[in-house]
This record gives C-alpha cells, structure tokens and sequence, in this order.
C-alpha cells in the first residue's frame, strides 16, 4: 500500500514519475514498488541531489588541493623485507610471530567483500562464482574461503567470516555457499549481511528513473555500505561475541588476497595501527588502482578516477611515481575503530560516477544506453582512514597478492587468463623455492592448505611434477 506519507514525500521532491505506472501494476507488483519507495531514505536523496548538482567528482574528497598537492607516499613495512613503521623499524619475524599468535589465539575475523555481479566479465550471477582457478576450475569463493578454512585449521582456530553481499547477490550467494557446505567453514562460522541500494539520479532533471514499471533503478551502495549494513546485521557483536578484535577486509575479485597473511597481521598490531592497509607499487599513472597518500600525518586513499592527469604522473628524482602506493582494498582494522567509525555520522561520504542506467522512457518502454545518462553513487571503506588513530601501509609484491579479476576473457587487463597466469607463476616460484622442477608449460596451483616450502614438497610427493597439478594437503582439521 502507498501511504499518504510516502505520495507526500514524492510530490514534495517532485517524484511523482515514479507512479506513473501504478494503475496498470497487480497488487502484488504495487505492493513491492510500495516497499522499495519505502525503504528509500528521501533525506538522503537530497544529499544526493544536492552533490550531483555540483557535479564534481573531487566534491566528496574534502581533500584541499594544498593537501593534495603536499601529499606524499607513507612509508611502511614491506611484506618479507620489514622496514619503517609508526613504531619504528620492523622485522619480518618479529611481525609473523605477532600475527600468528593472533590467529593461534582467535582474535583475527574476516570480512569478504562480495557485492559485485560478475556482469562486467559477461555472467550472470555474483561473481564469486565466477570460475578462475588454473587446474582446479574453482571459483572465487571456493579459492578464498578455501584460504580462510586452511588459515583456522593452521593456526588451530576456525577464522570467522562475515560476508558482504548485495541486493543482486544475496540469494545466489547463500545458495551457492550453503550448496557447497560453505566449502568447508562451519555454519556458525559464516555470517551473510547485505549492503544496502541507492537510487540513481537522471543526469540534468535529477530525476529518480524506473528500470520495470513496479521498481526504481538502484545500485549498491559501494563498498563503503559495508560499515553500516555490517552494524545493522549485528556483526560487530558477531564478531566480538567469537573473541575477534582486528577484522581483515578483502575483495572477492582478487584470488591472490592475502588478507590473514601472519605477517601483515602482526605489523598492523606492532605498529598499533586502526586500519592497516596493503599497497602494490602502482608502476605507470594509467593503473586502475587508487592511491594511499599521506600529509600531516593523515592518511587519505585517493581514487584513480578522482586523480588529475598532472599529479598521477609526478615522479620522484628517482623515476618512481610520487603518489606509488597502490591500494588493492586489502584492509586490516581493530574491531574498536569499526565501532567508533559506526558511531561517526559523516564519516564515510558518498561519490558519485556517471553510469550508463537502463530506465524506462514516459511511455514505459525500457531503453538501454550506450552513453552514461545518470549518476551513480557509492560510499569506499578507505575513506575511513582519516578518523584512524594510526594508519600503516603494507607494500606488498603485486605477483604475491594481487590478481584482480575485473575484465571477460580477451580483455586487455584483469582478464581470467591473466588472473590463471599469475596464480600459475605464483606456483610455479613456490615449487622452485621447495627445489621442486615443473617441467616446461606445465600449469601448477597451489591448493588453499599450502602455506610454505614444506607443504609444498609434501604435495608435490616427488622432486619432479611433470602433469598439470593442484598442489594438495589433506585439509586440516580446525579444533
Ligand atoms: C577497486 C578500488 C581500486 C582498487 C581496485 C583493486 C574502489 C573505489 N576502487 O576498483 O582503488 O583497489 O578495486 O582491485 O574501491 N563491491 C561490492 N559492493 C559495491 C561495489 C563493489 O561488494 O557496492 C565489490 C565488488 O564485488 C568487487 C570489489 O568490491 O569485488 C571492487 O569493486 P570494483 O570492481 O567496482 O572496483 P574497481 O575495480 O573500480
């Protein structure tokens, strides 16, 4: 039922479009259009309507250009070579001795970040499910909750996971992963929450559009929405009630994450830092990766999209990018920071892109665009960076840990055979440092229970692997 109210609201913003086909809907279809305006927060709509009317995409940063233009790389611990910190210089050992006491202990949590459809590589469906791995022809969620599953039975404590899906994924996913018993991890051990859905604006009237004649045209809420659909879902008590005081964040396009790395665990907590984040040296200015960057002691990850030209491209006297520090949404946070940030109204602000947004015209055909006709909007964890007491940036090497799947197959970049390439060459480098040959043009994937060179030769079974193969262990149980 359309309350009084809510028909109020509409007309009051001049929405009133957005019923221009209610007479002809079934009540069951009224009733879902009436639910859908009604879980719309209008307040929030104006917000909206007000940032799209600047129409600048910086608008969200509130980063000065000052700011910006001092801005510097941070300098922190890299992944094998330790290095500089808040708390001075630190060593490899002494960080994955650290890091490993907090998973022997329970006290790390995950957080998958698993909103995206696989529609970008031309699927159906959320793309966890998505197929990459070389020889084995898993998918995205079985490699990583693979990760998460052997990481708990390592360390002797199952590693909670909260995974973030959306209003396109949620049902695929729990059916997905209940199908495949979660690939390992417990029932108990697995919480699903959902980020919530913003309308799109018409680009010029800032319009509201219909995309079916009983729903408005909405998207996810960005990766950001994972704050406050994670508290609504009662996650942060979710977490804390298992004992977990720092959560790792990651993103389920990348196969190679490496969010429970002891070693980065352990760095987070010997620099004391709230929010610890993982780079890769962004090598050419073009990369489509945002940058962690640094000025008076804070700390800000700059989107590519919202980075002049002039200033991705500066360079160091040594040839290095100034602005180097690429960030592959690799995220380390104490569960108290999460909780203050919660409580922190306006700490995660909305950016907005243009986006091509199929919508019905006044006759109530649907029209698919080839050209960007409204604004989009997301919210990004990393903007929660500034309100962090302490922030650490991990360089990591790209080859280890980072392997985004974003394109279909023939794409340029970030295609599934680029992804295979990498997880290949991962395998074959660990096969070699176990003094393990791999004959020529074979292809080698390491299975989830593989951590280091012993489990390597103990997979490998042999000196010689001469048939493509999933390096495997017997899983080990977590107690
Ligand atoms: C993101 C980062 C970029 C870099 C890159 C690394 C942002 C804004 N950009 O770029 O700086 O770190 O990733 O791969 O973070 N997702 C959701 N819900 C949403 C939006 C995204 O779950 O509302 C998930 C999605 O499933 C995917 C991931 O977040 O796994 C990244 O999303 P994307 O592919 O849109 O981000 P991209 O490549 O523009």
């Amino acid at each position: 039922m359309l309350s009084d109210d809510l028909r109020q609201t509409l007309f009051d913003l001049g929405q009133q479009q957005l019923l221009a086909h209610v007479d002809q809907l079934e009540t069951s279809a009224r009733d879902r259009l009436a639910t859908q305006l009604s879980t719309i927060d209008w307040q929030q709509v104006r917000a909206m309507r007000s940032l799209a009317r600047t129409d600048d995409p910086s608008a969200a940063l509130s980063v000065d250009a000052a700011w910006l233009a001092a801005a510097r790389t941070p300098a922190g611990p890299r992944l094998r070579s330790g290095g500089p910190s808040p708390a001075g210089k630190l060593t490899p050992a002494d960080a994955t001795l650290r890091g490993e006491s907090l998973l022997a202990s329970g006290g790390a949590g995950a957080i998958l970040v698993a909103g995206g459809q696989a529609s970008r590589l031309r699927c159906d469906g959320p793309k966890g499910i998505y197929r990459v791995g070389p020889v084995s022809n898993a998918s995205l969620f079985e490699l990583l909750l693979g990760r998460v599953r052997e990481t708990g039975g390592r360390y002797g404590h199952p590693v909670p996971l909260a995974i973030m899906t959306s209003s396109a994924t949620d049902g695929p996913t729990r059916d997905y992963l209940k199908e495949h018993n979660y690939f390992g991890l417990s029932a108990e051990q697995v919480l699903f929450f959902q980020q919530a859905d913003l309308p799109a604006l018409a680009m010029g009237s800032l319009d509201l559009l219909l995309d079916a004649p009983s729903h408005v045209a909405v998207a996810p809420d960005g990766h950001g929405g994972l704050l406050s659909a994670l508290v609504a879902a009662g996650g942060l008590e979710w977490f804390a009630d298992r004992g977990v005081e720092h959560v790792a964040s990651f993103q389920v396009d990348n196969p190679l994450a490496l969010p429970l790395h002891p070693e980065f665990l352990g760095y987070h907590l010997l620099a004391d830092a709230e929010f610890s984040t993982q780079v890769v040296e962004k090598q050419e200015p073009a990369e489509r990766v945002g940058v962690v960057a640094e000025h008076n002691g804070q700390h800000r990850v700059i989107e590519y999209s919202d980075l002049s030209d002039e200033r991705a491209s500066a360079v160091d006297p040594d040839g290095r990018l100034h602005l180097r520090a690429g960030s592959i949404a690799v995220h380390a946070f104490t569960l108290g920071f999460l909780q203050r940030a919660a409580a922190e109204p306006n700490s995660l602000p909305l950016h907005l892109a243009r986006k091509a947004v199929p919508c019905l015209d006044a006759t109530g055909t649907l029209h698919r665009p080839a050209e960007p006709n409204a604004f989009k909007f997301e919210r990004f964890i990393f903007d929660l960076m500034p309100f962090a007491e302490r922030v650490l940036t991990v360089e990591i090497d790209a080859a280890e840990g980072f392997a985004p799947l974003k394109n279909p197959p023939g794409a340029a970049a970030d295609a599934p055979e680029h992804v295979q390439e990498a997880m290949i060459a991962q395998a074959r480098r660990r096969c070699e440092e176990a003094g393990i040959d791999v004959a020529e043009e074979i292809a080698v994937e390491l299975g989830p229970a593989i951590f280091d060179a012993d489990d390597v030769r103990a997979a490998a079974g042999g000196r010689v692997v001469t048939t493509p193969r999933v390096l495997t262990l017997p899983a080990r149980p977590a107690s």
